[in-house]
C-alpha cells in the first residue's frame, strides 16, 4: 500500500499551484500527493509538465480527486448536462495523462455536494449513470486511467452510492475494469454496520481508500476508528492501492463551505504545526496498518 494526503488539508480553493504539496508531502513521510480535478484542462503543457517531473524527482505520486458540479453530473435527465460533463471529463483525462495520474476518485457517477432541495429519482439517476459511467470508462481507459474510483458518501452528501454494498452492484452493472469501488473511513462511520466488513465487501472490487476520522482531522487525531482493524481487513482483501489521508480542518473558502466546515479545527494553528501533524499521522497509520487488531 502506498500512503497519500490530499492537498486542500492546507488549502481552501478547489485547484491551487500543486508545487508546494508535492514538496510538502515527500518532507513529511508521504508516497502520493493527491490533487483536485478542477481546474487542471485549463493548467497549460508546460505547467503539466513541470508538475509531473517535480513529483518524479521528489518520488511523489500523484492522484486525483474531484467532485463533479451539477452541470457536469452522468446521472442527470437532461443529455445537455451529460454532454458537458463527457466535454469535462475528455479534457480533463488529457491533463491527468499529462500529469502520469492513473487514478482518480470522487462521486463521478453524479454530483457532489448533494442538494436535498431539488426532487430526484434514484433509480433513474442510477441507470443513466450506468450508461454514462460505461462510456466514461472508455474514455479514461485511453488516457492511461486505471482506477476510476465511485466513492461511497454519506447519505448527507449524495444519495446514488451511500454504502458498499451499493457500490458493488454499481460497479458490477457497469463491468469495466477500471471502474472500482472507492471507500472512505469518514463516510464509512455514518452508513456501514463494520468498517472491516465493508472493506470486505468492496473486496477485489476496492481501487481507492480515503482515511479520515469522524471529525475529519487526520488519522490518528478521533476517537472512533480501529484503524488495526481496518489495516487488517484491506490485507485480508490483499488490497494493494492508495491509502489517502483527506482531512479538512480549516473553516473558510470554497473547500470549507462544501466541506461544511464551521470553525477552524485547531484555531491559530500555525503551517508548522499542521505539518508536524501530518508527519505524525502517517507514521501513525504506517505503524497501525502493520498492527494485528
Ligand atoms: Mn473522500
Amino acid at each position: 500500500m502506498k500512503y497519500g494526503i490530499y492537498y486542500a488539508y492546507w488549502a481552501k480553493s478547489w485547484g491551487v499551484d500543486y508545487h508546494p504539496y508535492i514538496e510538502k508531502a515527500a518532507n513529511l513521510g508521504y508516497d502520493i500527493l493527491e490533487v483536485s480535478c478542477a481546474g487542471l484542462k485549463d493548467l497549460g503543457r508546460d505547467t503539466l509538465k513541470s508538475l509531473r517531473e517535480h513529483a518524479q524527482e521528489r518520488g511523489i505520486a500523484l492522484t486525483g480527486g474531484y467532485g463533479p458540479m451539477p452541470a457536469q453530473s452522468l446521472s442527470s435527465a437532461d443529455p445537455a448536462v451529460v454532454e458537458n460533463g463527457f466535454r469535462f471529463w475528455a479534457d480533463t483525462f488529457r491533463a491527468l495523462e499529462a500529469l502520469g495520474i492513473t487514478s482518480v476518485g470522487g462521486g463521478l457517477y453524479g454530483y457532489w455536494p448533494a442538494n436535498y432541495f431539488e426532487p430526484f429519482d434514484k433509480e433513474a439517476e442510477t441507470a443513466r449513470s450506468i450508461q454514462n459511467m460505461r462510456k466514461l470508462a472508455d474514455m479514461a481507459a485511453d488516457r492511461g486511467i486505471t482506477v476510476l474510483g465511485m466513492e461511497v458518501l454519506n447519505r448527507h452528501e449524495g444519495y446514488l452510492l451511500n454504502s458498499a454494498k451499493e457500490a458493488v452492484a454499481y460497479c458490477r452493472a457497469v463491468d469495466k475494469p477500471n471502474v472500482k469501488i472507492h471507500l472512505d473511513t469518514y463516510h464509512m462511520l455514518l452508513e456501514e454496520d463494520s468498517l472491516p466488513e465493508a472493506i470486505h465487501t468492496a473486496g477485489a472490487l476496492l481501487g481507492h481508500f480515503h482515511v479520515g476520522e469522524n471529525n475529519r482531522k487526520l488519522p490518528g487525531q478521533g476517537h472512533i476508528i480501529d484503524w488495526g482493524g481496518i489495516g487488517q481487513a484491506l490485507r485480508d482483501i490483499r488490497y494493494d492501492g492508495a491509502v489517502v489521508a483527506e482531512p479538512f480542518v480549516l473553516r473558510g473558502g470554497e473547500v470549507g463551505r462544501d466541506v461544511r466546515l464551521w470553525r477552524d479545527l485547531f484555531p491559530n494553528i500555525t503551517e508548522e504545526a499542521l505539518d508536524r501533524d501530518a508527519a505524525e499521522s502517517v507514521q501513525f497509520l504506517r505503524r497501525e496498518f502493520q498492527r494485528a487488531p
